[in-house]
C-alpha cells in the first residue's frame, strides 16, 4: 500500500475560490500560446522582420517561465511572488523598449534611444520593487520616482525623439508606433494602480487595499500578448507591401 505521505508534492492545491490563483494560472497557459505562436510563426517572416518577433516570443517565454514559478509560489504559500515578478519586468520590460527600437531603425533610431529606454525602466523598475519589497513604508516616495521614469517613457515615445522618428518613418510604422504607444500609456498604467492597491500610503484612504497580484497579471497578458500581437501584424503588413 502506498501513503500518501511519501508521494512528494509537486503540485499544490489550488481552490476553485482562489480567482488570484486562477489568474495566474490561465496568465501562464497563456503566455506559454502566445510564445507558441510567435516561435511557430518565425519562418514566414524575411530577416529583417524576424528579430522582432522573435523578440515578441521572448517577452512571452520569459514570462510564461516566471508565471510557471510564480503560480506555484502563490498556490504555495498563498503570498505575492514579488522577487520572482520583478525579475520577470526587469527581463521583459528592456525587451520591449528594444521593440521600440528595432521597429524604428528603419528611420534611422540610434543606439542611443535604446539605452535611455532601458535606463529608464531599470529606474522605474528597481524603485518601483523597494517601495513594494524593500522599504514598504515609504512606499509612495518610491513609487513617486518609479512613476517619474515612467514618464519620461511615456515622453520619449508619444513626443521625444521615438515619436519624431515614427512621423519619419511613416506608413506601417507609424501606425504601429501609434498603437504601442497608447498600450503604454494606458495599459501600463494598471501597474501603478495595482501598487496603489498593495501598499500603503497616502492614496490608501482613496483607492482602499486590493489585490496587486490580480492588477498585474491581468496588465501583463494585455501588454505582453497584446504589444507582441501588433509587432506580428506589423511584419505581416510590411511583408506584403
Ligand atoms: C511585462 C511587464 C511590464 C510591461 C511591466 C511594466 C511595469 C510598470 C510600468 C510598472 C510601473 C510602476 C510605477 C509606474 C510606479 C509604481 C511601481 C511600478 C513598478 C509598479
Amino acid at each position: 500500500m502506498i501513503h500518501l505521505t511519501t508521494i512528494p508534492m509537486t503540485v499544490s492545491k489550488l481552490l476553485p475560490t482562489d480567482y488570484i490563483g486562477f489568474t495566474f494560472f490561465v496568465g501562464c497557459m497563456a503566455m506559454m500560446a502566445a510564445s507558441a505562436f510567435f516561435f511557430l510563426s518565425l519562418n514566414q517572416f524575411d530577416k529583417k522582420w524576424r528579430t522582432s518577433v522573435l523578440v515578441s516570443g521572448l517577452i512571452t517565454f520569459i514570462a510564461a517561465v516566471h508565471y510557471y514559478y510564480m503560480r506555484d509560489y502563490w498556490a504555495a504559500f498563498q503570498e505575492s511572488p514579488t522577487f520572482f515578478r520583478y525579475v520577470d519586468w526587469i527581463l521583459t520590460v528592456p525587451l520591449m523598449c528594444l521593440e521600440f527600437y528595432l521597429i524604428l531603425k528603419v528611420a534611422g533610431a540610434k543606439q542611443g534611444l535604446l539605452w535611455k529606454m532601458i535606463f529608464y525602466s531599470v529606474i522605474m523598475l528597481i524603485t518601483g520593487y523597494f517601495g513594494e519589497a524593500v522599504d514598504p513604508a515609504n512606499a509612495w516616495l518610491w513609487g513617486l520616482v518609479s512613476g517619474i521614469a515612467y514618464f519620461a517613457i511615456v515622453y520619449e515615445i508619444w513626443l521625444g525623439s521615438a515619436s519624431k522618428l515614427a512621423q519619419a518613418a511613416g506608413g506601417n510604422v507609424l501606425a504601429a508606433h501609434k498603437i504601442l504607444c497608447w498600450f503604454v500609456l494606458v495599459g501600463w498604467a494598471i501597474y501603478p494602480l495595482g501598487y496603489m492597491l498593495g501598499t500603503d500610503g497616502w492614496y490608501t484612504g482613496i483607492l482602499g487595499k486590493g489585490n496587486v497580484d490580480v492588477a498585474y497579471n491581468i496588465a501583463d497578458a494585455i501588454n505582453k500578448i497584446g504589444f507582441g500581437l501588433v509587432i506580428y501584424t506589423l511584419a505581416v503588413k510590411s511583408q506584403k507591401d
